[in-house]
């Protein structure tokens, strides 16, 4: 792709760095603008070493330079509706995220997956399955590598599977899945989006380019995904854990089956999959569906479904210490994901929630508890709301601690043995972490580090 603008990226994080040097490598010139008068100039300047047209600029932007400018590209982490966006609509300069870029450089067939819960574990495996099928495929976007990383390298033969935020939808203008999917939508960044009905629009953005001929996953059992079959122009294939589908992915006894057309073919049975909870075969259905939308055969479906082992920070087992399990689910970051974690224990527990506060409430989460948390510690910005909430329900075994190490120990101290320690927050990790991978590995760490005696 040829790309001879001079553009402003936003934001000199992962996707950020990643844009600019799309752009770079197209041909293009590069303003990288952050906010953060502590950003590291020479460290970031050591990354562009063998570029030319790439200038720096940390904390404002003057308004002088934007007459010159043909395209704003903007990190997820920032708001469309930051203050200084607006001097760029004055001068009607478009405003893309790093997907749409990524989108405009890439070639091959994409599928893109959103939704509030299950995203990561669904994208992973779906990458899995399409690279067993095609082995020039890439797992991209909010998972963790960013979508520009690779657009170049794609060739019309590739298949892409990226996990998208609403975060990316945002600002997203042409970008159009050959397969698209919303696994299902609960309250979540409710500081970023305001209302469940604006995030619920951004969520849908997903399929907005999508025409007839493309598909677009939604869940049955889920309300507000379900009544989204109407609105949409792709064709929608439902996937349901608790209704027998006559056109879809469904569960059916004990079997996930896809039926097409007066045909049923078998997938999998729940007693081949790994990976345990109700939340997790809806994982299953999704990632079967979307795959076979891709075009993968059933056999590296089914294949490649019975050896997915998931992925790391959602309820991920780390250690028996003095007998009691620890396990980390740093990727709980909203209530209904924690809720997911607290259902897949099977032993009282310990449970270290609190962190950056994005504007939800915590009532479900704490009647999830259901009698099997002996504990609650919390940790960062939202403690003392969580500790509110928890005590107008009746739950009163609440510790308050610092930081994630102290709150480790007072469970490694109040833990008796057939117990578990449960890491799921219930919220985002910014403020403490720089996200939810490092809260995860820290975790981990401190884990490890518990001593048996
Ligand atoms: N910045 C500003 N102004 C602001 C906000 C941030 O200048 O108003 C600057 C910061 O100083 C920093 C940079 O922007 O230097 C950070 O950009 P970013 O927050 O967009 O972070 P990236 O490193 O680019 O990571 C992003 C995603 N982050 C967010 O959406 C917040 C990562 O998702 C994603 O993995 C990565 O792109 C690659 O695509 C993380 C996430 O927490 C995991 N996502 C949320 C979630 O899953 O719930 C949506």
């Amino acid at each position: 792709m040829e790309f001879n603008k001079r553009v402003v990226v936003a934001g000199a994080g992962k996707s950020g760095i990643s844009a600019a040097k799309l752009i770079l490598d197209c041909g293009g010139e590069v303003i990288l603008f952050d906010q953060n008068e502590k950003t590291d100039r020479p460290a970031l300047l050591r990354q562009f070493e063998e570029y030319e047209k790439i200038g720096i600029v940390i904390g404002k932007i003057e308004e002088a330079l934007l007459d010159t400018i043909d395209l704003l590209i903007l990190s997820p982490g920032i708001s469309i509706e930051a203050p200084f966006t607006e001097e760029f609509r004055k001068r009607n300069i478009p405003i893309w995220g790093e997907i749409e870029l990524a989108y405009q450089a890439s070639q091959g067939k994409l599928a893109a997956i959103t939704g509030t819960n299950g995203k990561t574990t669904t994208t992973t495996m779906v990458g899995e399955i399409c690279k067993a099928w095609q082995s020039d495929t890439y797992t991209v976007g909010n998972i963790g590598m960013p979508f520009t990383s690779i657009a170049r390298a794609t060739t019309k033969d590739s298949m892409v599977v990226a996990e998208i935020s609403s975060f990316q939808l945002e600002t997203i203008a042409e970008f159009q899945p050959d397969v698209s999917a919303i696994l299902n939508i609960t309250p979540d960044h409710l500081d970023r989006h305001h209302t469940l009905e604006c995030y619920r629009d951004t969520k849908r953005k997903i399929t907005m380019n999508q025409t007839a001929d493309q598909v677009c996953v939604l869940n049955y059992d889920d309300e507000s995904t379900r009544a989204m079959a109407d609105l949409i122009l792709a064709r929608p294939v439902f996937f349901s854990r608790l209704t027998e589908l006559s056109e879809g992915v469904c569960l059916i006894g004990d079997q996930i089956v896809i039926r097409e057309a007066g045909k049923e073919v078998p997938v999998l049975s729940t007693g081949e999959m790994i990976l345990l909870g109700n939340h997790n075969v809806e994982n299953y259905l999704a990632a079967i569906a979307i795959s076979h939308y891709m075009g993968v055969p059933v056999d590296v479906i089914r294949q490649v479904c019975k050896e997915f082992k998931g992925v790391a920070h959602r309820i991920e087992f780390v250690k028996e210490v003095k007998g009691v399990a620890y396990y980390n689910d740093s990727k709980g970051t909203n209530p209904d994901a924690a809720i997911k974690g607290i259902q897949a224990m099977n032993r009282p527990t310990l449970l270290i929630g609190g962190g950056y506060d994005k504007g939800v409430d915590f009532d479900d989460w704490i009647e999830s508890f259901d009698g099997k948390v002996r504990y609650l510690v919390l940790i960062g910005q939202t403690a003392g709301l969580i500790a509110d909430t928890a005590r107008r329900h009746g739950f009163t075994n609440i510790i308050m601690e610092d930081n994630l190490e102290k709150a480790v120990e007072t469970c490694y101290r109040l833990a008796e043995e057939g117990d578990a320690v449960l890491l799921s927050p219930a919220c985002a990790s910014w403020g403490q972490f720089a996200n939810y991978e490092q809260r995860g590995d820290m975790f981990k760490a401190y884990v490890q580090a518990l001593s048996e005696q």
